[in-house]
């Protein structure tokens, strides 16, 4: 039994105290940073360091007497967060994870959060210290200016601080913050139960491996980076090697050479960082590649897509990777994170489904002997849906399929709302009663009084297994047919070769629901005004073809129009909402694009 803030608890040590363990051990390397995105500018830090540099974090806060309050981490990824974010549970604290309010996205999204999570302090980088009193100061009325916690190498170099310092444990853990919508802050309320039992949810699926390394470059302040890589390891005691998103995105070879420089076994991506390999990474490199070490890559957090997989097992199979190892996830920060995956080992399954019958809610084969089925998805991309399984519901959970209407559970064989039960889901959103009494605590219709968490997603068990076909929220409703938005998106992107994100949802019209396509368009308004005409042909004809739906509208706005999330899902509810409300960017002649006589 811990002894905690004048408290018994009976519960798990939590992650503080695994880490503290850790540290009296053996010196043994606990994070490798590559603070470049290669091997050239690696720092690496033992458990024991980890520690140290939490208690400087932790003597701070704890001077400031913020046990119980929360702190906002606004610092760049790497071993400065982490040392930060255990910093934090030591003081007992509450960690509110979030990245440095630089550019003006990320200023207004960054004070959002503040606004919301009304943090005592923020901890950020010393170079963030010249502007931090102007944000302060544009921070609305109502919020207590929070005060600021500058760190560098400098500070976590220093002289160690005095005293000893309490092993505290805050309930709540952390504050996390979905990376949805900036008007509408949500953050989650986690506890280091949530946090240690979604670690064991997740070693449950993926077995002891003696020789296990890590690598990630997902952002720290999300979900999947923070609780499936830096917990996780910390959880299982194997090295990670982390690199900064940005080092990934410019060059997303350096992930892969990082795998084989360091022998990574376990890894994880979103399905468009698969995408990104298979597209940037050149022959030359390829030869420098190889991934025969990795057991387990998680692909989660996005509709896993076939033919991604496909693309990359024929790109980095002769490199050595093995396609047994990738492992379709889902999961959700209401539910910590990890809800499903597919068990290690075992092969992929992919089911061939009628598209139609998909559309009325119905799982359906599609029926074999079909030569268009057996020829793949590009043969027949009318009639063939190709769903990846999500593989098997984590251990100590439960998944429900609901009506999301009739709030009874759909029959085997049918569409629903995907409803978890079990001990990762989270106790609800701050400050939101009644949201969180809708989301977190639902029960099925004449059912028990067993709670669940309503995830918004739609999908079906098959065998066991879980299959997620899209959101609730996004479905395109129109005549009686549910379609996925996604299906449309990928038949426009693949329609021509300038369109590049896109959002399709629909908008109510004189007859019922329509179907709008907001686009964005690789080229000027010059460009896009002489060849406008055939984008807009192909985009109909593919949509309406593949689909048999006819688009009301389709929209052009530039590269970077369609709304995304920070994780980069694109934001369906709230293009619609820029297009009705006539604020989504739209592609209009530029100076630059007229002729020099009309400038
Ligand atoms: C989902 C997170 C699922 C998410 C990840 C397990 C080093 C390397 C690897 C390692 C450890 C060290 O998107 C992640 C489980 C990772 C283990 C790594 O181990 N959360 S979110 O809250 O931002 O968004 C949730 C929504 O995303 C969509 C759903 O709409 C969900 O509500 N989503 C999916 N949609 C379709 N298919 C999927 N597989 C989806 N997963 C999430």
């Amino acid at each position: 039994m811990d002894h905690i803030a004048g408290r018994t608890r009976t519960s798990l040590p939590g992650l503080p105290g695994i880490l503290r363990e850790r540290a009296a051990g053996p010196r043994r390397t606990a994070f490798r940073f590559l603070a470049d995105g290669t091997g050239d500018e690696a720092v690496d830090w033992t458990y024991h360091e980890v520690y140290e540099h939490a208690g400087r974090i932790a003597a701070d806060l704890l001077d400031r007497e913020l046990t119980g309050r929360r702190v906002v981490l606004a610092l760049d990824p790497g071993l400065h967060y982490i040392a930060a974010l255990f910093g934090i549970f030591r003081a007992g604290a509450t960690a509110v994870p979030s990245f440095p309010p630089t550019g003006k996205r990320a200023v207004a999204r960054f004070a959002s959060i503040v606004v919301d999570s009304t943090p005592d302090v923020i901890i950020a980088d010393r170079r963030l210290e010249g502007r931090a009193a102007q944000f302060t100061a544009e921070l609305p009325d109502t919020v207590r200016p929070p005060q600021w916690l500058f760190v560098d190498d400098a500070y976590f170099g220093g002289p160690a601080p005095a005293g000893t310092i309490p092993d505290a444990v805050s309930e709540p853990a952390l504050l996390q913050y979905t990376s949805g919508s900036t008007g509408d802050p949500k953050g989650i309320v986690l506890t280091h139960e949530n946090l240690v039992s979604n670690c064991r949810a997740l070693e449950a699926n993926m077995g002891y491996e003696a020789d296990r390394v890590g690598c990630t470059w997902l952002p720290p302040y999300h979900d999947m980076g923070l609780m499936g890589t830096i917990m996780l390891a910390v959880h299982g005691g194997w090295p990670l090697v982390l690199m900064s998103p940005a080092h990934f995105v410019q060059q997303p070879y350096r992930w892969l050479k990082a795998i084989t420089d360091h022998k990574v076994t376990i890894s994880v991506g979103p399905n468009f960082a698969f995408d990104m390999c298979t597209s940037s990474i050149t022959d030359d490199e390829l030869e420098t590649l190889d991934l025969s070490t990795l057991r387990q890559v998680f692909c989660g957090s996005e509709p896993v897509s076939r033919v991604t997989l496909d693309r990359f097992r024929e790109r980095f199979g002769p490199r050595g990777y093995d396609e047994t190892s990738l492992i379709p996830c889902y999961g959700l920060a209401e539910a910590t994170l990890y809800v499903s995956g597919k068990p290690t080992g075992t092969p992929l399954r992919t089911e061939l489904l009628d598209k139609e019958a998909l559309e009325n809610g119905i799982v359906r084969r599609f029926e074999p002997g079909d030569a268009q089925a057996a020829a793949g998805q590009d043969a027949a991309p009318g009639r063939v849906a190709h769903i990846v399984s999500c593989g098997t519901v984590a251990d100590g959970h439960q998944v429900t399929v609901v009506d999301p209407e009739t709030l009874l559970p759909v029959p085997a064989g049918r569409v629903g709302e995907i409803w978890v039960n079990g001990p990762n889901v989270a106790h609800g959103y701050l400050g939101r009663t009644e949201l969180t009494a809708a989301t977190f605590t639902a029960r099925t219709a004449g059912g028990g009084a067993e709670t669940h968490l309503r995830t918004g997603d739609l999908g079906f068990l098959l065998d066991g297994e879980l299959f997620i076909t899209g959101r609730l929220k996004d479905l395109v409703v129109i005549a009686g047919r549910n379609l996925y938005p996604q299906d449309i998106e990928l038949s426009v992107r693949q329609a021509h070769e300038k369109v590049r994100g896109c959002a399709a949802f629909s908008v109510p019209g004189e007859q019922g629901e329509e179907l709008v396509v907001a686009a964005e368009y690789r080229g000027t308004a010059r460009q896009l005004a002489a060849e406008g005409a055939a984008v807009l042909e192909a985009v109909i004809a593919a949509v309406t073809a593949e689909h048999g739906v006819r688009p009301a509208d389709v929209h052009f706005g530039p590269v970077g129009a369609i709304p995304m999330t920070t994780s980069g899902k694109v934001r369906r509810d709230a293009t619609r909402k820029a297009y009705v409300q006539g604020t989504l960017k739209k592609l209009a002649p530029a100076a630059d694009d007229m002729p020099q006589a009309v400038r």
